[in-house]
């Protein structure tokens, strides 16, 4: 940790976050929370009309009551939590936010909406009922392409403003490393910039003149290779903000020292070069792309398991030193010794469980011949809930109960702690049995993004029945644990008693041998990672626009 030096930043160590830059990190949470509460409704809605026990009145269609929920849950809540956490921990560990960050955080901030409600009010009135992905040649209102162009510039603002408060860092600090949540916030910014130039390409160039019908046709092949681009590398952008808390927080809530400094910033490094590569694996039955790109792609996919190992290796070694430091013993009874009660440890634990599970139906979906089985069946949507729902969603959890009570300077009570345990108890059971349900029902052949039906009472379709049954009793405790969750955070942020909250970051252990340098040498790892991008979009982009079939003109299929 570096010793603070100017006036300001010795001020702020001492009152915790500047009550500007908390205002910031609030208003991003109290956003990211809001949109669980209304996505996890719209959720609950979907698991009971599947189930068959719930009709959709004529004025709200399933297709549209699921881009909603994809949205707000995958775009909204992940895009405003990560925000909101890692400039918290900007103003934390580099002395506070400057006025110009501060400033493209809240232009950021107003952007982000402005382009929500362009994007909300043509889903409301049933014109882009086209699901998250919005695939061409599907087509929605163009505002509603327009409200996504903006959230992505709202997004870049905030990437921009965390560069130049890392730069400005730098430049006081020479020959230091960057503190490591402010490394984890680099890593995760240049991902957020570069992942989403693909997409936004998609949609002002491509998608906008198409959908206002300014160019008759699109290349629907370059249009589902950018979006992946950036959907693949989204993904990731979540698992490396859940990875920072295991890293740093994780360890300091038991008391315990961070693992080797070194090896996180290489699997921060690991994450950011090989991430964009790996789109085509979302592609797996697409034409028109040869063989070997899409080997290519997969390994690079696979690739990222690598340091997904690494991380898991790491955290259970400060897991178990820390048990055995405060007194556990034997082979596993060290188990004994972690603080089960805390939900600030809790739930990133069982998020990181759920992570083995996940990550091994993630390899069955990046196989070739298993993909073949799984693809767009429920198993896929059970996959993204134990993903996103459960490994980055409970280590968001876990963080709320840190960083709300900070933000606000509020404390957590020992009521809402034992609220929170509850909680994750809840969202763990739901989600097990809705996603256990999911992965199922799907390998007997039940389709994703199709309402209730069926099919004539085939046999095969009725055989999905109980596991659909079971999909909406997961779905009901999980609309708890979200009722719950909402429910803390509120609590924290405006009704709990004021006091002073830590922003917890572990120490290295002692002794640790000095990280060295080139690891700060981010030009660098751009230029590489813009190299193994090249590598693997180039050619099949080329060979889509070269060789490009007739195009599309665009459809409305609901
Ligand atoms: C109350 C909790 C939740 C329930 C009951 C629920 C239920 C469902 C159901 C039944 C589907 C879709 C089925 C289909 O393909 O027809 C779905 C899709 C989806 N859910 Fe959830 N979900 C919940 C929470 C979440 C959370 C927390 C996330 C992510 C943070 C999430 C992300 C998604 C996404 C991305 C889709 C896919 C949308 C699409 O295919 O376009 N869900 N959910
Ligand atoms: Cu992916």
């Amino acid at each position: 940790m570096a010793i603070p030096k100017t006036l300001k930043e010795k001020a702020n160590k001492a009152m915790g976050i500047s009550t500007e830059d908390a205002r910031i990190t609030k208003t991003y949470l109290f956003v990211a929370f809001m949109a669980l509460l209304v996505g996890g409704l719209l959720g609950l809605l979907q698991g009971l009309n599947r189930a068959g026990l719930l009709e959709l009145p004529s004025w709200l269609n399933y297709y549209q009551v699921l881009t909603a929920h994809g949205l707000l849950l995958v775009l909204v809540l992940t895009a405003f939590f990560t925000i909101g956490y890692f400039y918290a921990a900007l103003s934390h560990t580099l002395g506070g936010l400057l006025p110009i960050v501060r400033k493209m955080a809240w232009i950021g901030f107003g952007l982000k909406i402005v382009g929500f409600v362009f994007a909300v009010i043509p889903i409301l009135r049933g014109n882009a009922s086209v699901m998250y992905t919005f695939y061409p040649p599907m087509a929605a209102s163009p505002w509603f392409y327009i409200g996504l162009a903006l959230i992505v510039v709202g997004v870049w603002m905030c990437a921009f403003g965390a560069f130049i408060q890392v730069a400005n860092w730098r430049k006081n600090n020479k020959g230091k490393h960057v503190p490591i949540l402010s490394f984890f916030a680099t890593g995760v910014f240049i991902l957020l910039f570069f992942g989403s130039l693909p997409v936004a390409i998609e949609v002002i160039v491509m998608i906008i003149p198409w959908s206002f019908g300014w160019v008759k046709t699109i290349n629907v092949m370059v249009a589902r290779t950018l979006f992946w681009a950036f959907g693949h590398t989204l993904v990731n952008i979540w698992y490396l903000t859940a990875v920072s808390a295991w890293y740093v927080i994780v360890p300091k809530i038991i008391g315990g020292k961070r693992w080797s400094d070194l090896l996180t910033r290489i699997v921060i490094i690991a994450l950011v070069i090989m991430n964009i590569t790996g789109g085509f694996h979302h592609q797996i039955i697409d034409p028109g792309i040869s063989a070997s790109v899409k080997f290519m792609h997969v390994f690079m996919s696979l690739a990222i398991g690598f340091p997904s190992l690494m991380t898991a290796w790491a955290m259970f070694a400060v897991f178990e030193r820390t048990a055995r430091k405060n007194g556990g013993k034997g082979l596993v009874g060290w188990y004994k010794k972690m603080p089960w009660g805390d939900v600030r440890f809790l739930a990133p634990f069982i998020a990181m469980l759920a992570f083995i599970p996940a990550g091994a139906g993630g390899i069955v979906q990046s196989t070739n011949q298993l993909n073949q089985v799984v693809h767009n069946t429920m198993w896929v949507v059970g996959h993204f809930h134990l993903t996103l729902g459960m490994s980055v969603v409970m280590t968001f959890f876990g963080i709320s109960y840190w960083l709300v009570p900070y933000v606000s300077k509020r404390v957590l009570t020992p009521a809402i702690n034992k609220l929170g345990v509850i909680q994750t108890i809840i969202w763990t059971v739901g989600m097990i049995i809705m996603s256990g349900s999911m992965h199922t029902v799907g390998l007997l052949g039940s389709p994703r993004r199709t309402s209730y039906t069926t099919y004539g009472d085939n046999a095969t379709a009725l055989g999905w029945d109980p596991y659909l049954l079971m999909l909406a009793v997961g779905g009901t405790l999980l609309i708890i644990g979200v009722l719950l969750q909402v429910y803390a955070v509120i609590n924290m942020m405006f009704f709990a008693p004021k006091g002073e909250t830590e922003f917890p970051i572990a120490e290295e252990e002692e002794g640790a041998s000095k990280t060295p340098y080139w690891t700060e040498r981010w030009g660098l790892w751009i230029v590489i990672m813009l190299i193994f991008v090249g590598m693997a979009y180039v050619i099949p982009l080329t060979e889509f626009i070269v060789n490009a079939p007739p195009g599309s003109p665009p459809f409305k299929t609901w």
